[in-house]
């Protein structure tokens, strides 16, 4: 098999620069269309990191359980949307995403959280139709001296909905030339509390260990970076099994070379990770006939680089690279209580991706800037031979026969165009508009799911799937146009958008005839009543909407802030609407704050969601609206208390995105859709020395 890291490491040494020292001094500015979520301020107790991205225009969360928020971004999710932590990709182990990869970031060890606006520069992810989130880690400070200076944070939370807590404690060492980083985190909770009951099961647990090494030399800077996650025993209710295990050991090395001021800069990372995830269908909730017990042991091995040289001159700047991602899955399903039980579900489905990219920003005067990149990804998939237990029947055994014998390698060829300007009108506002073609080669699971499951990467429909190895990348073309106003005490910062997309990846009813009778022999052998198949196949599809934060200064200590989002999401082939798209919402807080304390309490709303799919038998969703309320002391330059109240008035309402409760449980029907928390309140101690 080919070997990223090897290729990395060559391009890495041609990489290296044959600088001069003719470069002239310059500054420029960059100015990122992103939003940065300042992790310290957020008042998040949420264990899920992804629940953060509210605080984003345009970004809503799709929840299977507490663990287990899938990013989404103007209606597009799952792979459509990249995540990178400290420049590192990473594909879940689990194939209904119980792990996004979002879930590997730390909440209380992060320096930022970045969630790109709008259309992704080139040079930021390689496929990134929907959207780009960047995590970075705090990983301590070099110093000016010789002498190690010692400092660190730690965080104790407690909350009542799911009497849960979270403990972090991370300690920096660094003198002018290294730096240490060791951290470690535990967390758990129990099933969470709505107005009626419990949402069972959505107990947790999870630990997390991290270690940090840094040596900085000059302009050069080496970083090396482990991590190793343990997810024990955690609930996702929206999904027919949930998690005993999820174990993931994280490797990251980077070097930068940043040559101030001559502002040449080469950023190279390689990186891998070793995922292990175990999940079944009865430990956590009310087992079936012990005919029926799942346990699904699955895998994934990550490898990857990203090379990246920026290079500054008198109108802009430069930023030329290439990058690779291999991952690798495995998924078996077996009954521990019978040991006749046996499936292949994934057998060593490999998806590599090559990239080359140059983007180039160019401020053209002082009035006009652009962004214009260009990027080419070789996508290169295959997958082994299966079988399992079901193909002792006879449509299991055409299932089979057809995958094992069809051609299963397959490559794309992606060229991705991203054009962007600002105009800059006067001092306080600033025009917008992107154009950009973007591609996205199908997921592992959309091509080589073989037999009609619901490992489907977190969709949670109830629907079982077929993959299709033929299916073509989605093509997305986006424009979008907003603006940016900014005067002393009025932020706005309006978009509109419109995305097309060419073979937009979705189920459609299955025309594979042995995998409906399949799903029909089933259920007359189990008395189940399971809906016919889908397949994944290429349709067209469009979003669009608008979304908009603002924030208005009223005087010295009072502040007003806010998020409106509007999606709309639509087969073009069909009269169908796309499924699981966040409703129109929007949310306001009102804060107050001195030099040592503030106070906060906002309104969040959701409209009722009626544009819902009827190809995935998506059910309609009321409006609903929460009030949210916290405050926090800092009592001493070091220590700082935080405490709030969530779902002040214990309102029942149910997330459009939350999913449908597939676990027995006296207070929800199954299928019903699941119920947001209830009242919760909570506590944070934060001390940093
Ligand atoms: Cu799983």
């Amino acid at each position: 098999m080919r070997n990223p890291i090897y290729l990395g490491l060559a391009a890495a040494l041609i990489a290296l620069p044959s600088y001069g020292d003719d470069l002239e001094e310059l500054i420029v500015t960059a100015r990122h269309d992103t939003r940065t979520i300042n992790v310290t301020d957020e008042l998040s107790i949420s264990p899920d990191v992804a629940q953060l991205l509210k605080k984003a225009p345009g970004a809503s969360v799709n929840g299977n359980g507490p663990l287990t928020g899938i990013p989404q971004y103007r209606g597009m999710y799952g792979p459509r949307v990249a995540t990178s932590m400290n420049g590192a990709q990473l594909a879940p182990s689990g194939p209904n995403w119980m792990d996004p990869p979002i879930s590997y970031a730390v909440g209380g060890q992060l320096e930022s959280l970045e969630i790109y606006r709008g259309i992704v520069p080139v040079s930021v992810a390689q496929e990134a139709i929907g959207g780009a989130i960047d995590a970075r880690a705090n990983r301590g400070n070099f110093t000016t001296g010789e002498d190690f200076e010692l400092s660190g944070r730690m965080i104790g939370s407690a909350q009542t909905v799911n009497s849960g807590y979270h403990l972090n404690t991370a300690v920096y060492a660094g003198n002018r030339n290294h730096r240490i980083k060791a951290a470690a985190m535990t967390e758990s909770g129990d099933d969470a509390e709505f107005k009626d009951g419990d949402i069972t099961p959505t107990e947790y647990e999870r630990q997390r260990y991290d270690l940090g090494y840094g040596f900085r030399s000059g302009d050069h800077t080496l970083q090396l970076d482990y991590g190793y996650n343990d997810t024990g025993d955690s609930g996702t209710p929206a999904l027919p099994m949930d998690i005993e295990s999820i174990e993931g050991d994280l490797y990251n090395l980077s070097y930068t070379l940043d040559r101030d001021p001559s502002g040449l800069q080469i950023a190279i990372d390689l990186y891998a990770s070793d995922l292990d995830h175990r999940m079944t269908n009865y430990e956590l909730r009310d087992a079936p006939p012990v005919a029926r017990w799942r346990r699904n042991t699955a895998a994934s091995d990550n490898l990857g680089f990203n090379v990246a040289t920026t290079l500054l001159d008198e109108t802009g700047r430069w930023v030329i690279g290439f990058d690779g991602f291999s991952a690798e899955h495995d998924s078996d399903i077996d009954n521990p209580s019978n040991p006749m039980f046996f499936l292949t579900n994934f057998n060593n489905a490999e998806r590599d991706v090559y990239g080359v990219f140059a983007e180039r920003h160019q401020e053209f005067n002082s009035a006009w800037r652009g962004e214009f990149g260009l990027r080419y990804n070789r996508v290169e998939m295959d997958a082994g031979k299966v079988d399992g237990t079901p193909a002792t029947m006879p449509p299991g055994q055409m299932l089979r026969d057809a995958f094992n014998s069809a051609q299963r390698d397959q490559d794309d060829n992606n060229i991705d165009l991203v054009a962007r300007a600002w105009y800059k009108a006067s001092e306080t506002t600033s025009w917008y508009a992107g154009l950009a073609r973007k591609h996205r080669s199908p997921s592992y699971q959309e091509r080589y799911l073989w037999l009609p499951l619901e490992a489907t990467g977190g969709l949670a429909d109830g629907n079982t799937y077929t993959g299709n190895i033929k299916l073509d990348p989605e093509v997305s073309n986006q424009v979008e146009f907003g603006l940016d106003y900014s005067n002393d005490s009025l932020t706005l910062s309006p978009r509109i958008f419109y995305n097309k997309v060419d073979d937009y990846i979705q189920g459609t009813p299955s025309e594979v005839a042995p995998a409906v009778m399949l799903v029909r022999m089933l259920n007359d052998m189990n008395g189940t009543s399971n809906p016919d198949p889908l397949q994944f196949n290429n349709v067209d599809a469009e979003l669009y909407g608008f979304d908009l934060d603002w924030a208005w200064r009223v005087g010295e200590h009072w502040s007003m802030s806010g998020l409106v989002n509007y999606v709309r999401g639509k087969r073009d082939d069909t009269s169908d609407d796309l499924y699981r798209i966040a409703p129109p919402n929007a949310t306001v807080r009102l804060d107050y704050s001195t030099a040592s304390w503030s106070a906060g309490i906002e309104s969040v709303m959701y409209a009722k969601q009626d544009n819902v799919s009827d190809t995935n038998r998506e059910q309609e969703t009321s409006g609903y609206g929460v009030v949210n309320m916290s405050a926090s002391w800092q009592a001493t330059p070091s220590l700082q208390l935080a405490a709030g109240v969530d779902n002040l008035f214990d309102r029942k309402y149910r997330d459009h995105l939350g999913g449908y409760n597939r676990a027995a449980n006296e207070d929800i029907d199954r299928g019903e859709r699941l119920p947001g928390y209830g009242v919760n309140a909570f506590a944070r101690v934060v001390y940093e020395f």
